[in-house]
């Protein structure tokens, strides 16, 4: 009987994880259209990602429900992590089941694993099938490099808590001498045990990740090479295949033109990403500091407006500012009236930020956003953290002040144009990311295993 080529694919249904997962694999979709793709994902983010991405056409696409974790009549605390927390109790069960009933109803036997890396559990389920586990790293190469890392960094630094040895830099790893141990993710800052249900699904993956056949990343050689190649030399295969964009949501607000109407590099977008808001006084200060130095905005604002804190900022400011729910975020960076991104520092929004060439103001939160802005603040110096690391209003005048000023933002966009001119060779016709991508391809189709 002759075998097709069937990719069961598991993303991490959580933020931009799903959507950036989708989104490949639309890509290879299309470059193999006789290739089964099956995307066993939550329901929840089953209809939020097929609702914001448009794959008419793609019969090779199909999209199967899993159980979320979340027992019947459950309250949710309002603490993010719960909902992840009770996912991932419900792994790999989840997974396994739905996967084991497709097959025994259709026959198509799988003959590739694409995952999200977070979900190291894939390393076994291939295993067991005797086909590779394709891991997507949705966050940068240092990220994953520290998580790999994990043992090392705790026998030299002996962390036991944030707190502790925090200005102690990780110059013992490979590219990592500006890292400081306080830059570390909570997941990272202690050994946990299992009843930290997060953390020791990253420790495992930080374990697991080199029984994958192959690691994909949206990211590109020229991008902390240092760190790169330890990766190449440490995983069976690393394939940088970005810069990409996650694709944007219609421009239903009108936030190009709006932008359009300004000045060049004016503008101050502000967004933190599909997981965050920062706490109120912070929200409070930032809109302070945005009112006083009258510098026009367009905010990605994920709240209900009515009501809200900031309500009357907006409304006083509305001669001068933009909010709206969700924006076209990677084309309003690339924007030339945009001047500053006011950021939590996600590694998409960064990478997002690189492409338009605009400089950041970093506002970083939990997992890798501190490292990310521990690099492009200084080392790459194409953007700033903020004075405490929280906005307050003093603060954010003074960082707007220096990134806005001719000088600054001159030096800074001169120092992103040399990640943007390797980024645009790397995904140009032959360039390394497109190569890699084809053989992103072949790895995923290839049945031979
Ligand atoms: C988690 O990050 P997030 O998903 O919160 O943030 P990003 O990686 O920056 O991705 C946000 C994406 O959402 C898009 C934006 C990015 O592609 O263009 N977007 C948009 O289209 N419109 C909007 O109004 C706002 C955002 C995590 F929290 C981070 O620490 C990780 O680095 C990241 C990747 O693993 O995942």
């Amino acid at each position: 009987m002759e075998k097709k080529a069937h990719v069961a694919v598991f993303p991490f249904p959580f933020g931009s994880h799903p959507t950036a997962l989708l989104h490949l694999v639309q890509r290879l979709a299309a470059a193999a259209p006789a290739v089964q793709f099956s995307y066993f994902n939550t329901t929840n983010s089953n209809q939020k990602v097929f609702s914001k991405m448009n794959l008419n056409g793609y019969d090779n696409i199909r999209s199967y429900n899993i159980d979320d974790g979340v027992p019947e009549g459950h309250v949710f605390s309002g603490n993010p992590v719960e909902a992840i927390e009770l996912f991932i109790k419900a792994t790999p069960l989840n997974f396994r089941k739905r996967l084991e009933e497709l097959v025994e109803a259709t026959g198509l036997k799988v003959t590739c694993l694409l995952t999200d890396a977070f979900l190291g559990f894939s390393a076994d389920i291939a295993e067991e099938m005797g086909i590779p586990w394709v891991a997507f790293w949705t966050a940068g190469p240092t990220a994953l490099s520290l998580h790999m890392y994990f043992d090392l960094i705790h026998r030299n630094l002996g962390l036991t808590g944030r707190t502790q040895n925090s200005e102690q830099t990780l110059d013992f790893l490979p590219g990592m001498s500006a890292i400081r141990a306080s830059d570390l993710p909570d997941e990272l800052q202690s050994l946990d045990k299992p009843d930290r249900p997060f953390s020791y699904l990253l420790q495992t993956m930080g374990l697991v990740v080199r029984r994958s056949s192959t690691v994909v990343l949206n990211s590109f050689d020229g991008i902390d090479p240092l760190v790169t190649a330890d990766l190449k030399s440490k995983l069976k295969k690393v394939l940088n295949i970005g810069p990409f964009s996650l694709p944007p949501c219609q421009d239903q607000s009108g936030c190009l033109s709006w932008l359009d109407r300004h000045n060049a590099a004016s503008v101050a977008y502000i967004s933190f990403g599909s997981m965050l808001t920062p706490p109120p006084n912070e929200l409070a200060a930032l809109a302070e500091a945005l009112e006083e130095k009258k510098v026009p905005y367009l905010w990605s604002f994920r709240e209900d407006l009515k009501g809200h804190l900031l309500e009357g900022f907006f409304k006083r400011t509305s001669s001068r500012g933009k909010v709206v729910a969700w924006a076209p975020q990677s084309q309003i960076l690339a924007h030339s009236s945009v001047g500053v991104f006011i950021t939590h520092c996600g590694w998409n929004s960064m990478v997002e930020s690189i492409t338009g060439g605009v400089p950041m103001i970093c506002r970083p939160f939990f997992g890798d956003q501190m490292i990310n802005r521990r690099i492009l603040a200084d080392v790459w110096q194409i953007g700033i953290g903020l004075e405490g690391d929280v906005f307050a209003k003093a603060g954010t005048m003074n960082a707007l002040d220096i990134v806005l000023s001719k000088e600054n933002w001159n030096k800074m966009r001169e120092n992103i144009g040399v990640f943007k001119e390797s980024a645009t060779k790397a995904v140009a016709p032959n360039g390394s990311s497109t190569e890699n991508f084809k053989s992103f391809i072949d790895i995923v189709i290839n049945i031979s295993s």
